[in-house]
Protein backbone atom coordinates (compact mmCIF):
# COMPACT_ATOMS: atom_id res chain seq x y z
CA UNK A 1 0.00 0.00 0.00
CA UNK A 2 1.49 3.43 -0.40
CA UNK A 3 2.76 5.49 2.43
CA UNK A 4 -0.24 7.22 4.59
CA UNK A 5 2.22 10.08 5.13
CA UNK A 6 3.22 11.02 1.65
CA UNK A 7 4.75 14.20 3.15
CA UNK A 8 7.06 12.82 5.22
CA UNK A 9 8.99 10.92 2.69
CA UNK A 10 10.07 13.96 1.45
CA UNK A 11 10.84 15.74 4.75
CA UNK A 12 10.29 19.61 4.56
CA UNK A 13 10.69 22.20 7.30
CA UNK A 14 6.98 22.98 7.36
CA UNK A 15 5.62 22.59 10.79
CA UNK A 16 3.94 19.54 11.40
CA UNK A 17 2.77 18.87 14.57
CA UNK A 18 2.65 21.62 17.80
CA UNK A 19 1.35 20.84 21.15
CA UNK A 20 2.24 24.24 23.02
CA UNK A 21 5.37 25.13 22.18
CA UNK A 22 6.84 22.45 21.29
CA UNK A 23 6.88 22.09 17.82
CA UNK A 24 8.21 18.91 15.00
CA UNK A 25 8.77 19.82 10.95
CA UNK A 26 8.04 16.77 8.59
CA UNK A 27 11.65 16.74 8.26
CA UNK A 28 12.40 16.31 12.47
CA UNK A 29 9.02 14.32 12.91
CA UNK A 30 10.21 11.67 9.80
CA UNK A 31 13.32 11.39 11.89
CA UNK A 32 11.91 10.51 15.08
CA UNK A 33 9.20 8.41 13.99
CA UNK A 34 11.73 6.54 11.67
CA UNK A 35 14.17 5.92 14.57
CA UNK A 36 11.12 4.70 17.11
CA UNK A 37 9.77 2.44 14.32
CA UNK A 38 13.21 0.78 13.59
CA UNK A 39 13.40 0.19 17.35
CA UNK A 40 9.60 -1.13 17.27
CA UNK A 41 9.62 -3.21 14.14
CA UNK A 42 8.47 -6.92 14.54
CA UNK A 43 6.47 -5.70 17.79
CA UNK A 44 3.53 -7.50 17.19
CA UNK A 45 1.26 -4.77 18.86
CA UNK A 46 2.14 -1.88 21.10
CA UNK A 47 0.16 -0.07 23.90
CA UNK A 48 0.42 3.98 23.48
CA UNK A 49 0.00 5.93 26.63
CA UNK A 50 -2.20 8.45 24.93
CA UNK A 51 -1.58 11.94 26.86
CA UNK A 52 -2.40 14.80 25.26
CA UNK A 53 1.07 15.29 23.93
CA UNK A 54 3.83 15.33 20.95
CA UNK A 55 5.15 12.06 22.17
CA UNK A 56 1.56 10.34 21.64
CA UNK A 57 1.43 11.32 18.33
CA UNK A 58 5.29 10.91 17.18
CA UNK A 59 4.07 7.16 18.83
CA UNK A 60 1.74 6.58 16.46
CA UNK A 61 3.40 7.76 13.29
CA UNK A 62 6.15 4.98 14.66
CA UNK A 63 3.83 2.61 15.03
CA UNK A 64 2.31 2.92 11.59
CA UNK A 65 5.43 3.18 9.79
CA UNK A 66 6.95 0.47 11.53
CA UNK A 67 3.62 -1.46 10.23
CA UNK A 68 2.80 -2.45 14.32
CA UNK A 69 -0.62 -2.38 15.40
CA UNK A 70 -1.10 0.46 18.12
CA UNK A 71 -3.16 0.67 21.03
CA UNK A 72 -4.11 4.11 22.43
CA UNK A 73 -4.56 3.66 26.39
CA UNK A 74 -6.66 6.61 27.85
CA UNK A 75 -4.29 7.65 30.46
CA UNK A 76 -6.96 8.31 32.65
CA UNK A 77 -8.20 4.66 33.06
CA UNK A 78 -8.88 3.26 35.80
CA UNK A 79 -7.79 -0.06 36.82
CA UNK A 80 -10.53 -2.69 35.87
CA UNK A 81 -10.90 -1.16 32.38
CA UNK A 82 -7.06 -0.55 31.76
CA UNK A 83 -6.78 -4.06 32.71
CA UNK A 84 -9.10 -5.26 30.69
CA UNK A 85 -7.76 -3.55 27.37
CA UNK A 86 -4.35 -5.04 28.66
CA UNK A 87 -5.31 -8.28 28.62
CA UNK A 88 -7.34 -8.66 25.18
CA UNK A 89 -5.07 -6.65 23.12
CA UNK A 90 -1.78 -8.24 24.75
CA UNK A 91 0.84 -6.00 23.76
CA UNK A 92 4.48 -6.54 23.54
CA UNK A 93 5.58 -3.30 24.79
CA UNK A 94 4.00 0.16 25.96
CA UNK A 95 5.38 3.80 24.08
CA UNK A 96 5.17 6.81 26.59
CA UNK A 97 6.44 10.15 26.94
CA UNK A 98 9.91 10.41 29.10
CA UNK A 99 9.25 10.82 33.33
CA UNK A 100 5.45 9.95 32.63
CA UNK A 101 4.52 7.70 35.41
CA UNK A 102 2.24 4.41 34.19
CA UNK A 103 -0.06 2.54 36.37
CA UNK A 104 0.57 -0.76 37.87
CA UNK A 105 -1.03 -3.42 35.08
CA UNK A 106 1.58 -1.73 32.44
CA UNK A 107 4.50 -1.85 34.95
CA UNK A 108 5.24 -5.12 34.19
CA UNK A 109 5.38 -4.20 30.48
CA UNK A 110 8.46 -3.34 28.60
CA UNK A 111 8.67 0.39 28.31
CA UNK A 112 9.93 2.39 25.17
CA UNK A 113 10.49 6.64 26.36
CA UNK A 114 9.60 8.07 23.03
CA UNK A 115 11.66 11.08 22.34
CA UNK A 116 10.37 13.99 20.94
CA UNK A 117 13.57 15.27 19.77
CA UNK A 118 15.65 14.40 16.07
CA UNK A 119 18.07 11.89 17.17
CA UNK A 120 21.71 12.49 15.77
CA UNK A 121 22.89 10.54 12.98
CA UNK A 122 21.76 7.67 11.31
CA UNK A 123 19.25 6.88 8.95
CA UNK A 124 16.13 5.06 9.57
CA UNK A 125 15.35 1.85 7.76
CA UNK A 126 12.83 2.15 4.90
CA UNK A 127 9.46 1.47 5.81
CA UNK A 128 8.01 -1.77 5.47
CA UNK A 129 6.14 -2.50 3.08
CA UNK A 130 2.71 -2.72 4.94
CA UNK A 131 -0.67 -4.43 3.55
CA UNK A 132 -3.83 -2.27 3.37
CA UNK A 133 -5.63 -4.54 5.57
CA UNK A 134 -3.29 -4.39 7.97
CA UNK A 135 -4.13 -3.91 11.59
CA UNK A 136 -2.87 0.56 12.10
CA UNK A 137 -4.79 0.70 15.52
CA UNK A 138 -7.11 -1.19 17.93
CA UNK A 139 -9.36 1.30 19.37
CA UNK A 140 -11.64 0.43 22.53
CA UNK A 141 -15.31 1.44 22.06
CA UNK A 142 -18.04 0.91 24.51
CA UNK A 143 -20.69 -1.47 23.89
CA UNK A 144 -24.28 -2.00 25.71
CA UNK A 145 -23.17 -4.25 28.24
CA UNK A 146 -19.77 -5.63 29.21
CA UNK A 147 -16.37 -4.52 29.21
CA UNK A 148 -15.32 -2.33 25.99
CA UNK A 149 -14.63 -3.95 22.31
CA UNK A 150 -11.15 -3.31 21.05
CA UNK A 151 -12.25 -1.97 16.89
CA UNK A 152 -9.82 -3.33 14.57
CA UNK A 153 -9.05 -0.50 12.36
CA UNK A 154 -6.74 -1.28 9.26
CA UNK A 155 -4.61 1.26 7.23
CA UNK A 156 -7.10 0.95 3.92
CA UNK A 157 -10.12 2.67 6.45
CA UNK A 158 -7.82 5.41 7.61
CA UNK A 159 -6.26 6.33 4.06
CA UNK A 160 -9.57 6.16 3.03
CA UNK A 161 -11.75 8.02 5.54
CA UNK A 162 -9.00 10.70 5.29
CA UNK A 163 -9.23 11.01 1.52
CA UNK A 164 -12.62 11.50 1.52
CA UNK A 165 -12.91 14.28 3.91
CA UNK A 166 -10.21 16.01 2.21
CA UNK A 167 -13.03 15.69 -0.74
CA UNK A 168 -15.65 16.70 1.28
CA UNK A 169 -13.67 19.34 3.17
CA UNK A 170 -11.26 20.65 0.52
CA UNK A 171 -9.00 19.92 3.12
CA UNK A 172 -5.34 20.24 1.60
CA UNK A 173 -1.91 21.01 3.09
CA UNK A 174 -2.55 24.50 3.64
CA UNK A 175 -5.01 23.81 6.65
CA UNK A 176 -3.41 24.43 9.85
CA UNK A 177 -6.09 22.40 12.37
CA UNK A 178 -6.41 23.74 16.00
CA UNK A 179 -8.26 20.78 18.41
CA UNK A 180 -8.25 20.03 21.76
CA UNK A 181 -9.29 16.24 21.51
CA UNK A 182 -8.23 13.10 23.11
CA UNK A 183 -6.02 11.28 21.53
CA UNK A 184 -7.28 7.64 22.07
CA UNK A 185 -10.22 7.90 20.04
CA UNK A 186 -11.19 8.12 16.30
CA UNK A 187 -11.76 11.91 16.62
CA UNK A 188 -8.97 13.24 18.27
CA UNK A 189 -6.49 10.98 16.39
CA UNK A 190 -7.15 9.80 13.22
CA UNK A 191 -9.05 12.98 12.07
CA UNK A 192 -7.30 15.46 14.13
CA UNK A 193 -4.03 13.76 13.87
CA UNK A 194 -3.55 11.82 11.10
CA UNK A 195 -5.78 13.75 9.22
CA UNK A 196 -3.46 17.05 9.03
CA UNK A 197 -0.38 14.48 8.25
CA UNK A 198 -2.34 12.69 5.63
CA UNK A 199 -2.60 16.28 3.78
CA UNK A 200 0.98 17.48 4.23
CA UNK A 201 -0.64 20.12 6.52
CA UNK A 202 -0.06 21.56 10.36
CA UNK A 203 -1.70 20.66 13.42
CA UNK A 204 -1.89 22.68 16.48
CA UNK A 205 -3.09 20.81 19.34
CA UNK A 206 -4.28 22.92 22.78
CA UNK A 207 -3.32 20.15 25.46
CA UNK A 208 -6.17 21.15 27.21
CA UNK A 209 -9.61 22.77 25.63
CA UNK A 210 -10.28 26.44 26.20
CA UNK A 211 -11.89 28.92 24.34
CA UNK A 212 -8.41 31.20 24.93
CA UNK A 213 -6.68 28.48 22.80
CA UNK A 214 -9.27 28.52 20.43
CA UNK A 215 -9.03 32.21 19.86
CA UNK A 216 -5.57 32.12 19.95
CA UNK A 217 -4.61 29.76 17.30
CA UNK A 218 -7.67 31.07 14.76
CA UNK A 219 -6.63 34.30 15.30
CA UNK A 220 -2.62 33.18 14.80
CA UNK A 221 -3.41 31.41 11.04
CA UNK A 222 -4.96 28.35 12.30
CA UNK A 223 -8.06 27.33 9.38
CA UNK A 224 -9.65 24.51 11.37
CA UNK A 225 -11.05 23.97 14.08
CA UNK A 226 -12.60 20.22 15.29
CA UNK A 227 -14.12 19.55 18.64
CA UNK A 228 -17.46 18.08 19.81
CA UNK A 229 -20.70 19.39 20.73
CA UNK A 230 -19.81 20.25 24.26
CA UNK A 231 -16.72 22.10 23.59
CA UNK A 232 -18.82 24.44 20.68
CA UNK A 233 -21.23 24.73 23.49
CA UNK A 234 -18.63 26.33 25.49
CA UNK A 235 -17.63 28.54 22.69
CA UNK A 236 -21.58 29.75 21.90
CA UNK A 237 -21.99 30.65 26.00
CA UNK A 238 -18.25 32.87 25.86
CA UNK A 239 -19.16 34.14 22.80
CA UNK A 240 -20.91 37.51 23.88
CA UNK A 241 -17.85 37.70 26.56
CA UNK A 242 -14.87 37.28 24.80
CA UNK A 243 -14.71 39.47 21.47
CA UNK A 244 -11.66 38.08 20.39
CA UNK A 245 -12.74 34.91 20.01
CA UNK A 246 -15.90 35.66 17.68
CA UNK A 247 -13.39 37.45 15.63
CA UNK A 248 -11.53 34.37 15.76
CA UNK A 249 -14.05 31.87 14.37
CA UNK A 250 -15.06 34.25 11.76
CA UNK A 251 -11.95 33.99 10.64
CA UNK A 252 -11.88 30.21 10.24
CA UNK A 253 -12.01 28.58 7.32
CA UNK A 254 -14.08 25.67 8.65
CA UNK A 255 -15.90 24.73 11.86
CA UNK A 256 -15.89 21.37 12.08
CA UNK A 257 -18.54 19.61 14.73
CA UNK A 258 -18.66 15.82 15.16
CA UNK A 259 -19.51 12.28 18.01
CA UNK A 260 -22.32 13.70 19.01
CA UNK A 261 -25.17 16.02 17.84
CA UNK A 262 -24.55 19.66 18.19
CA UNK A 263 -28.12 21.29 19.03
CA UNK A 264 -29.30 23.78 16.66
CA UNK A 265 -29.79 26.59 19.39
CA UNK A 266 -25.62 26.49 19.38
CA UNK A 267 -25.49 26.26 15.48
CA UNK A 268 -26.96 29.30 15.59
CA UNK A 269 -25.70 31.00 18.30
CA UNK A 270 -22.66 30.58 16.93
CA UNK A 271 -23.57 32.17 13.62
CA UNK A 272 -25.32 35.07 14.70
CA UNK A 273 -21.99 36.07 16.48
CA UNK A 274 -19.80 35.14 14.36
CA UNK A 275 -21.14 35.25 10.58
CA UNK A 276 -19.88 31.12 10.03
CA UNK A 277 -21.95 27.96 10.25
CA UNK A 278 -20.49 25.15 11.99
CA UNK A 279 -20.55 21.79 9.83
CA UNK A 280 -21.50 18.19 11.20
CA UNK A 281 -20.02 15.16 10.42
CA UNK A 282 -21.35 11.90 11.69
CA UNK A 283 -18.77 8.93 12.18
CA UNK A 284 -18.49 5.92 14.98
CA UNK A 285 -15.15 4.83 15.79
CA UNK A 286 -16.34 1.01 13.91
CA UNK A 287 -16.57 2.58 10.62
CA UNK A 288 -14.44 5.89 10.72
CA UNK A 289 -16.70 8.87 9.01
CA UNK A 290 -19.68 8.14 6.91
CA UNK A 291 -21.58 11.47 5.95
CA UNK A 292 -20.77 14.99 6.33
CA UNK A 293 -21.86 18.36 5.03
CA UNK A 294 -19.51 19.33 2.35
CA UNK A 295 -17.14 22.61 2.34
CA UNK A 296 -18.79 23.56 -1.02
CA UNK A 297 -22.35 22.29 0.12
CA UNK A 298 -25.34 23.75 2.40
CA UNK A 299 -24.82 24.14 5.71
CA UNK A 300 -27.94 23.02 7.25
CA UNK A 301 -28.29 22.87 11.10
CA UNK A 302 -29.15 19.44 12.65
CA UNK A 303 -27.93 17.52 9.55
CA UNK A 304 -25.12 15.33 9.13
CA UNK A 305 -24.70 16.19 5.04
CA UNK A 306 -24.43 13.51 2.86
CA UNK A 307 -22.39 10.17 2.47
CA UNK A 308 -18.70 10.30 1.82
CA UNK A 309 -17.52 9.36 -1.80
CA UNK A 310 -16.99 5.58 -1.03
CA UNK A 311 -19.73 5.09 1.56
CA UNK A 312 -22.96 3.75 0.73
CA UNK A 313 -26.00 4.51 2.88
CA UNK A 314 -28.99 2.98 3.61
CA UNK A 315 -32.21 3.13 6.02
CA UNK A 316 -33.63 0.00 7.32
CA UNK A 317 -37.05 -0.44 8.93
CA UNK A 318 -37.16 -2.99 11.77
CA UNK A 319 -38.12 -5.36 9.02
CA UNK A 320 -34.93 -5.44 7.50
CA UNK A 321 -36.20 -4.09 4.57
CA UNK A 322 -35.20 -0.64 3.07
CA UNK A 323 -36.59 2.73 3.45
CA UNK A 324 -36.32 4.50 -0.47
CA UNK A 325 -38.38 8.00 0.38
CA UNK A 326 -36.18 10.68 1.09
CA UNK A 327 -39.31 12.62 3.38
CA UNK A 328 -37.59 14.08 6.00
CA UNK A 329 -39.77 11.66 8.47
CA UNK A 330 -39.67 8.48 7.82
CA UNK A 331 -37.47 6.99 10.35
CA UNK A 332 -35.02 4.31 9.91
CA UNK A 333 -31.51 2.53 11.43
CA UNK A 334 -28.77 4.09 9.67
CA UNK A 335 -26.43 1.01 7.56
CA UNK A 336 -23.22 1.34 6.31
CA UNK A 337 -21.07 -0.33 3.95
CA UNK A 338 -17.46 0.42 2.13
CA UNK A 339 -13.76 0.65 2.66
CA UNK A 340 -13.83 3.14 5.76
CA UNK A 341 -15.23 0.11 7.81
CA UNK A 342 -13.11 -1.86 10.44
CA UNK A 343 -12.58 -5.25 10.19
CA UNK A 344 -14.22 -6.71 12.97
CA UNK A 345 -13.58 -6.58 17.10
CA UNK A 346 -11.05 -7.99 18.54
CA UNK A 347 -11.14 -11.69 19.86
CA UNK A 348 -14.70 -11.12 19.30
CA UNK A 349 -16.44 -12.71 16.74
CA UNK A 350 -19.85 -13.20 18.03
CA UNK A 351 -19.74 -9.22 18.28
CA UNK A 352 -18.08 -8.46 14.59
CA UNK A 353 -21.14 -11.10 13.50
CA UNK A 354 -23.74 -9.52 15.54
CA UNK A 355 -22.28 -5.86 13.94
CA UNK A 356 -22.96 -6.96 10.03
CA UNK A 357 -26.31 -7.92 8.13
CA UNK A 358 -25.65 -11.08 6.01
CA UNK A 359 -25.11 -8.77 2.98
CA UNK A 360 -22.24 -7.30 4.32
CA UNK A 361 -23.68 -3.95 5.64
CA UNK A 362 -22.51 -2.37 9.19
CA UNK A 363 -25.76 -1.81 11.45
CA UNK A 364 -24.31 1.56 13.42
CA UNK A 365 -27.55 1.44 15.71
CA UNK A 366 -28.16 5.31 14.92
CA UNK A 367 -31.76 6.21 13.76
CA UNK A 368 -31.93 8.68 11.10
CA UNK A 369 -34.31 10.36 8.35
CA UNK A 370 -33.38 11.70 5.00
CA UNK A 371 -34.17 14.92 3.36
CA UNK A 372 -35.51 15.12 -0.35
CA UNK A 373 -31.79 16.28 -1.49
CA UNK A 374 -30.04 13.44 0.80
CA UNK A 375 -29.05 14.96 3.86
CA UNK A 376 -28.94 12.71 7.02
CA UNK A 377 -30.60 13.70 10.18
CA UNK A 378 -30.35 11.70 13.22
CA UNK A 379 -32.84 11.84 15.24
CA UNK A 380 -31.99 8.65 17.81
CA UNK A 381 -30.07 5.50 19.07
CA UNK A 382 -31.17 2.28 18.79
CA UNK A 383 -30.17 1.10 22.11
CA UNK A 384 -30.79 3.48 25.41
CA UNK A 385 -28.41 1.44 27.17
CA UNK A 386 -25.84 3.86 25.29
CA UNK A 387 -24.89 7.28 26.44
CA UNK A 388 -23.22 9.93 25.02
CA UNK A 389 -21.56 12.55 27.18
CA UNK A 390 -19.18 15.18 26.47
CA UNK A 391 -18.97 13.05 23.07
CA UNK A 392 -17.72 9.90 24.55
CA UNK A 393 -20.00 7.19 24.24
CA UNK A 394 -20.49 5.24 27.47
CA UNK A 395 -22.14 1.99 28.16
CA UNK A 396 -24.29 1.60 30.95
CA UNK A 397 -23.96 -1.82 32.16
CA UNK A 398 -20.31 -1.15 31.98
CA UNK A 399 -21.01 1.53 34.69
CA UNK A 400 -23.40 -0.68 36.91
CA UNK A 401 -20.98 -3.29 37.17
CA UNK A 402 -18.61 -1.24 38.47
CA UNK A 403 -20.95 0.54 41.03
CA UNK A 404 -22.66 -3.23 41.55
CA UNK A 405 -18.38 -3.89 43.24
CA UNK A 406 -18.99 -1.30 45.80
CA UNK A 407 -19.66 -2.61 48.75
CA UNK A 408 -22.32 -0.38 49.88
CA UNK A 409 -24.50 -0.98 46.60
CA UNK A 410 -27.02 -3.62 46.58
CA UNK A 411 -28.88 -2.64 42.74
CA UNK A 412 -27.73 -0.28 40.33
CA UNK A 413 -28.91 0.94 37.50
CA UNK A 414 -27.94 3.54 34.84
CA UNK A 415 -29.22 5.65 32.67
CA UNK A 416 -28.11 9.26 30.77
CA UNK A 417 -30.33 12.24 30.70
CA UNK A 418 -30.33 15.81 28.88
CA UNK A 419 -27.67 18.30 29.70
CA UNK A 420 -27.13 21.42 27.88
CA UNK A 421 -23.09 20.88 28.53
CA UNK A 422 -22.49 17.07 27.92
CA UNK A 423 -25.49 16.63 25.91
CA UNK A 424 -26.58 13.63 28.10
CA UNK A 425 -25.13 13.13 31.82
CA UNK A 426 -24.83 9.88 33.58
CA UNK A 427 -27.47 9.17 36.05
CA UNK A 428 -26.73 6.32 38.53
CA UNK A 429 -29.79 5.01 39.93
CA UNK A 430 -28.85 2.69 43.19
CA UNK A 431 -30.43 0.91 46.13
CA UNK A 432 -27.49 1.04 48.98
CA UNK A 433 -26.64 -2.20 51.13
CA UNK A 434 -27.27 -0.24 54.18
CA UNK A 435 -30.53 2.16 53.66
CA UNK A 436 -29.65 3.80 57.43
CA UNK A 437 -25.69 4.80 55.94
CA UNK A 438 -25.63 4.61 52.21
CA UNK A 439 -22.67 5.58 50.05
CA UNK A 440 -22.38 9.19 49.04
CA UNK A 441 -22.72 10.42 45.05
CA UNK A 442 -19.26 11.60 45.69
CA UNK A 443 -17.58 8.40 46.88
CA UNK A 444 -19.47 6.60 44.11
CA UNK A 445 -18.10 8.82 41.38
CA UNK A 446 -14.85 8.49 42.18
CA UNK A 447 -15.21 4.65 42.64
CA UNK A 448 -16.30 4.51 38.83
CA UNK A 449 -13.63 7.08 37.94
CA UNK A 450 -11.17 5.23 39.39
CA UNK A 451 -12.21 2.06 38.25
CA UNK A 452 -12.95 3.11 34.85
CA UNK A 453 -12.60 6.49 33.57
CA UNK A 454 -13.21 9.79 35.22
CA UNK A 455 -15.76 10.63 31.98
CA UNK A 456 -18.20 7.66 32.91
CA UNK A 457 -18.76 8.91 36.57
CA UNK A 458 -22.23 9.20 37.32
CA UNK A 459 -23.13 13.02 38.01
CA UNK A 460 -25.98 11.98 39.72
CA UNK A 461 -27.03 9.46 42.03
CA UNK A 462 -30.70 8.64 43.11
CA UNK A 463 -31.57 6.45 46.19
CA UNK A 464 -34.26 3.80 46.06
CA UNK A 465 -35.49 1.25 48.33
CA UNK A 466 -35.72 -0.90 44.97
CA UNK A 467 -35.21 -1.17 41.51
CA UNK A 468 -38.62 -1.12 39.20
CA UNK A 469 -38.86 -4.56 37.49
CA UNK A 470 -41.09 -6.50 35.29
CA UNK A 471 -42.36 -9.88 35.97
CA UNK A 472 -39.43 -11.66 34.66
CA UNK A 473 -37.33 -9.21 36.97
CA UNK A 474 -35.49 -7.13 34.62
CA UNK A 475 -35.24 -3.47 35.14
CA UNK A 476 -37.38 -0.83 33.70
CA UNK A 477 -35.49 2.10 32.87
CA UNK A 478 -38.24 3.71 31.51
CA UNK A 479 -39.92 3.89 34.71
CA UNK A 480 -36.73 5.15 36.38
CA UNK A 481 -36.59 8.40 33.94
CA UNK A 482 -40.34 9.19 35.04
CA UNK A 483 -39.59 9.42 38.15
C1 LIG B 1 -13.50 14.98 37.72
N1 LIG B 1 -12.28 14.56 37.38
C2 LIG B 1 -12.04 13.45 38.09
C3 LIG B 1 -13.18 13.20 38.89
N2 LIG B 1 -14.05 14.17 38.63
N3 LIG B 1 -10.97 12.65 38.15
C4 LIG B 1 -11.03 11.59 38.98
N4 LIG B 1 -12.09 11.30 39.77
C5 LIG B 1 -13.18 12.08 39.75
N5 LIG B 1 -14.20 11.77 40.55
C6 LIG B 1 -11.37 15.24 36.42
C7 LIG B 1 -11.48 14.84 34.99
O1 LIG B 1 -10.68 13.75 34.67
C8 LIG B 1 -10.97 16.09 34.31
O2 LIG B 1 -9.57 16.18 34.43
C9 LIG B 1 -11.53 17.19 35.14
O3 LIG B 1 -11.75 16.60 36.42
C10 LIG B 1 -12.83 17.72 34.57
O4 LIG B 1 -13.68 16.64 34.29
P1 LIG B 1 -15.02 16.77 33.46
O5 LIG B 1 -15.81 17.90 34.05
O6 LIG B 1 -15.63 15.47 33.35
O7 LIG B 1 -14.48 17.06 32.03
P2 LIG B 1 -14.58 18.31 31.16
O8 LIG B 1 -13.33 19.10 31.25
O9 LIG B 1 -15.84 19.02 31.43
O10 LIG B 1 -14.66 17.60 29.73
C11 LIG B 1 -15.42 18.05 28.67
C12 LIG B 1 -14.73 17.72 27.36
C13 LIG B 1 -14.51 16.20 27.34
C14 LIG B 1 -13.39 18.46 27.29
C15 LIG B 1 -15.62 18.16 26.23
O11 LIG B 1 -15.76 15.58 27.57
C16 LIG B 1 -13.89 15.72 26.07
O12 LIG B 1 -12.68 15.88 25.86
N6 LIG B 1 -14.65 15.08 25.19
C17 LIG B 1 -14.18 14.53 23.92
C18 LIG B 1 -14.68 13.15 23.70
C19 LIG B 1 -14.21 12.58 22.36
O13 LIG B 1 -13.14 12.88 21.86
N7 LIG B 1 -15.01 11.71 21.78
C20 LIG B 1 -14.68 11.07 20.55
C21 LIG B 1 -15.23 9.68 20.58
P3 LIG B 1 -8.67 17.00 33.41
O14 LIG B 1 -9.19 18.38 33.44
O15 LIG B 1 -7.28 16.85 33.93
O16 LIG B 1 -8.91 16.34 32.09
S1 LIG B 1 -16.41 9.48 19.27
C22 LIG B 1 -15.51 9.17 17.91
O17 LIG B 1 -14.30 9.17 17.93
C23 LIG B 1 -16.34 9.01 16.68
C24 LIG B 1 -15.57 8.34 15.59
C25 LIG B 1 -16.79 10.39 16.17
O18 LIG B 1 -17.80 10.48 15.48
O19 LIG B 1 -16.08 11.36 16.48
P1 LIG C 1 -18.21 6.17 19.07
O1 LIG C 1 -18.81 4.83 19.15
O2 LIG C 1 -17.68 6.71 20.34
O3 LIG C 1 -17.27 6.22 17.97
O4 LIG C 1 -19.41 7.12 18.71
C1 LIG C 1 -20.14 6.95 17.54
C2 LIG C 1 -21.50 7.50 17.71
O5 LIG C 1 -21.47 8.90 17.89
C3 LIG C 1 -22.39 7.30 16.50
O6 LIG C 1 -22.93 6.00 16.45
C4 LIG C 1 -23.43 8.38 16.72
O7 LIG C 1 -24.42 7.93 17.62
C5 LIG C 1 -22.64 9.48 17.39
N1 LIG C 1 -22.29 10.58 16.48
C6 LIG C 1 -21.11 10.82 15.88
N2 LIG C 1 -21.17 11.97 15.15
C7 LIG C 1 -22.42 12.46 15.31
C8 LIG C 1 -23.12 13.62 14.83
N3 LIG C 1 -22.51 14.55 14.07
N4 LIG C 1 -24.41 13.78 15.19
C9 LIG C 1 -25.03 12.88 15.98
N5 LIG C 1 -24.43 11.78 16.47
C10 LIG C 1 -23.14 11.57 16.14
Amino acid sequence: MPPLFPALESPSDQVALQFGDRSLTYAELGAVAGALADRISGAGRVAVWATPALETAVAVVAALRAGVAAVPLNPKSGEKELGHILSDSTPSLVLAAPGDELPLPLRDLERIDVAAAPPGGGTPAPSPSVGAEDPALIVYTSGTTGPPKGAVIPRRAIATTLDALADAWQWTGDDVLVHALPLFHVHGLVLGILGPLRRGGSVRHLGRFGTEGVARELNGGATMLFGVPTMYHRIAQALTEEPELAKALGRARLLVSGSAALPVHDHERITAATGRRVIERYGMTETLMNTSVRADGEARAGTVGVPLPGVELRLMEEDGSPITSYDSETVGEIQVRGPNLFTGYLNRPDATEAAFTTDGWFRTGDMAVRDPDGYVRIVGRKATDLIKSGGYKIGAGEIENALLEHPGVREAAVTGEPDEDLGERIVAWVVPADPQSPPTAEELADHVAARLAPHKRPRVVHYLSALPRNDMGKIMKRALNRD
